[in-house]
């Protein structure tokens, strides 16, 4: 049985608790899926969200937009995470795909959102380029006005849902000023002429990646997100509401790996004792559950001071991020270790884990990145 205790934590109200416990129960019926095919795999997951209802929070509801609710988002991508890693990026590229439309779109654009809250449309977040990943203020992609229409040329990479996403979220550059403040973001339908899929991208866990190709793609001025030159912080806004997120999932991943881990040293006798007898595995143990602790904490303060109304959560979300991605590492390395030669045993539980967790220290920031950040937000200068 799952730790739930934090549930009780006053950053939570009762429909968190409700739909916490919801969640588990659909998940226990629900989950894990068949990631033989990851497209098929993620297109099915989805529609399966979708059709609970459970994709809800992660856009904001076209006829009346309230603010994101990230506690649901971040207890939303915990208990996936914790039962199927796929299921929790199938849910949560939903919401980093439309987030800029949920904070900054027209109605129009929020016609989208109807789609993707119910399952219908696949979305993602096209961000990074070939040589532009943490630095995203010196991407090269261009849109440029011609006429009613902006024409976007160039690449995109790391692109999670790229290949079967209904529709883009797409960054470029329209040059109102040098650097950070001139670049714009668009809503580019996936079918929209000139728009490919240049490559496939293979990881070590599975998920629907791509590079994509941009050549002369025309869009009307109505697929702007806010204003022209707003993109970069457009960008960085929606990365404050997701980044806590990125580390609930890596809070999931490491709750899952404790409870293997309870379960194996409770269980395997070793020198006619438990393994849980030696003390080395009770250390283990110990900090295993102070990382996870230590990691909720972080993660749902983020969470409740941005639903509480803060206008900026770029520090505390880039801490919740460092901090849990970082520490879900360490755990899921001691519960392989604790499994032994089961912990790398291909489709054991533990050794899944153990690739899902790296790629959350990349995405969505580097770990280095969520660093300088902190460190300017501390110095106030960010
Ligand atoms: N919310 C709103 N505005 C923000 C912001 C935020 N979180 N962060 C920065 N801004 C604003 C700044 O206030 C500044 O505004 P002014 O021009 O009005 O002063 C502007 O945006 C530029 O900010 P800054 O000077 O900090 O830009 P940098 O290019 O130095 O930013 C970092 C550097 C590293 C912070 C940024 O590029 C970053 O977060 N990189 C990681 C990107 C990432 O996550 N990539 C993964 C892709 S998604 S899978």
């Amino acid at each position: 049985m799952p730790e739930r205790s934090f549930l009780s934590w006053p950053f939570f109200e009762d429909h968190h608790r409700d739909h916490a416990e919801r969640l588990e129960a659909w998940c226990k019926t629900n989950l894990p899926v068949d990631h033989t095919d990851v497209d098929e795999a993620c297109k099915s997951l989805v529609a399966k969200l979708g059709e609970a209802g459970w994709l809800m929070p992660t856009a904001v509801d076209p006829a009346d937009p309230q603010p994101l609710d990230v506690r649901t988002l971040c207890i939303t991508r915990e208990t996936l995470a914790r039962h199927d890693g796929l299921a929790d990026f199938a849910f949560a590229m939903q919401g980093l795909g439309t987030g800029a439309i949920s904070l900054f779109g027209t109605p129009e654009q929020r016609q989208w959102l109807d789609k993707t809250r119910r399952g219908k449309a696949l979305s993602a977040f096209a961000l990074s380029e070939p040589r532009s990943g943490s630095d995203v203020a010196n991407m090269e992609m261009t849109a440029t006005r011609d006429g009613d229409d902006y024409v976007l040329s160039g690449e995109k990479t790391w692109i999670s849902n790229g290949g079967i996403a209904d529709v883009y979220c797409v960054f470029a550059r329209t040059g109102e000023a040098p650097g950070a403040r001139g670049i714009s973001a668009f809503v580019v339908p996936a079918d929209t002429p000139g728009l490919t899929i240049a490559e496939r991208i293979e990881v070590v866990a599975p998920h629907p990646l791509a590079r994509l190709s941009f050549d002369n793609v025309r869009v009307p001025t109505s697929a702007l997100i806010g204003k022209a030159g707003d993109g970069f912080k457009i960008a960085m806004s929606v990365l404050d509401v997701f980044r806590s997120t990125v580390g609930a999932a890596a809070l999931g991943f490491a709750r899952r790996a404790l409870d293997e881990t309870v379960s194996r040293v409770g269980g395997r006798q070793l020198f006619d004792a438990p393994l849980f007898d030696l003390q080395m595995v009770q250390g283990h143990v110990a900090d295993m559950a102070l990382d996870v602790d230590a990691s909720a904490l972080l993660i749902y303060r983020a969470a409740w001071t941005k639903d509480s109304g803060a206008p900026r959560v770029t520090r505390e979300a880039a801490m919740a991020k460092l901090y849990a991605t970082d520490r879900a590492q360490s755990v899921i390395d001691k519960a392989v270790q604790l499994h032994g030669g089961d912990g790398v045993r291909r489709g054991h539980i533990v050794e899944s884990l153990y690739r899902e967790i790296r790629a959350l220290r990349i995405y969505e920031g580097a770990s280095d990145v969520q660093k300088v950040v902190i460190a300017r937000q501390v110095m106030g200068a960010g």
